[in-house]
């Protein structure tokens, strides 16, 4: 079986985790610490990071565009009508849309104080109006263009999920001013998936690094200076 060797709050695994509950192929998950990465891991993992995916032939798969692009290869397609030229193309420019946000919105949600939060909000709406843009010429599917799941709205997936828990702990809306954005995160989280691509304690710790008092979020919104969100490239502490 596939092994998917994991860190509890990474989004980029959760990408992966995503994918392969859309496509129901069965995998193991292993989780490790990043603080202390078991020698076996640094080992077969050129880049030192989670997701690595394992194959059934025990190859070992790094970087989450690389592990994507494998599991099309190798399992059915979600949205094999997309699967040409220039469709698959405008996916994939999407996909990449939604997954470099992923470290920036870790940066946002761990602003230790207001000035910091609003600056790098500013930053995530420029991006969001974009998606808005382009969800007003599609407003008749539940996903994203499709009523079926796709590899974009899985690469989407982390992120909703993170602004789903910040609103439900915090009150916070991310997605406020962006309704179509909102009903498309709406839509996925409806699906259920993302609670299976994570693991029982993914909230309690997503709230323990996100929501504490150390951050804006977690404060009760009320200014707090935080040595949390400097530059690091990581989102996982
Ligand atoms: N480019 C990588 C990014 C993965 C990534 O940043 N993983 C983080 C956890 S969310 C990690 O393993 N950090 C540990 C480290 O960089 O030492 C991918 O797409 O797979």
């Amino acid at each position: 079986m596939l092994k998917v060797v994991s860190y509890v709050i990474c989004p980029f695994v959760q990408r992966i985790t995503g994918l392969l509950e859309a496509k129901g192929v069965p995998y193991d998950i292993e989780y490790i610490s990043l603080k202390d990465k078991p020698k076996w891991f640094l080992d077969i993992a050129p880049n030192a990071q989670v997701p690595l995916l394992i194959t059934e032939d025990s190859i070992p798969l790094s970087e989450s565009d690389a592990i994507a692009e494998y599991l099309d290869d190798e399992f059915p397609l979600l949205r094999p009508e997309i699967n040409k030229s220039a469709c698959r193309a405008r996916q994939r420019a999407w996909v990449y849309q939604g997954t470099k946000l992923y470290l920036k919105q870790c940066s946002h949600m761990q602003s230790g104080n207001q000035q910091i939060f609003e600056e790098r909000q500013e930053f995530m709406r420029k991006q969001f109006a974009k998606v808005e843009s382009f969800l007003k010429g599609h407003t008749n599917t539940q996903y994203f263009c499709a009523d079926i799941l796709g590899n974009i709205d899985m690469a989407w997936l982390p992120l909703f999920h993170r602004a789903a828990l910040v609103q439900k702990y915090s009150g916070t809306k991310l997605f406020e001013g962006f309704p179509l954005l909102q009903i498309w995160a709406d839509n996925i989280m409806a699906t259920g998936i993302a609670e299976k691509t994570v693991h029982d304690s993914f909230e309690d710790s997503f709230v323990n690094f996100y929501l504490s008092e150390k951050t804006y979020l977690g404060s009760g919104n009320t200014t707090k200076d935080c040595d949390c969100c400097g530059s690091s490239s990581s989102c996982c502490g």
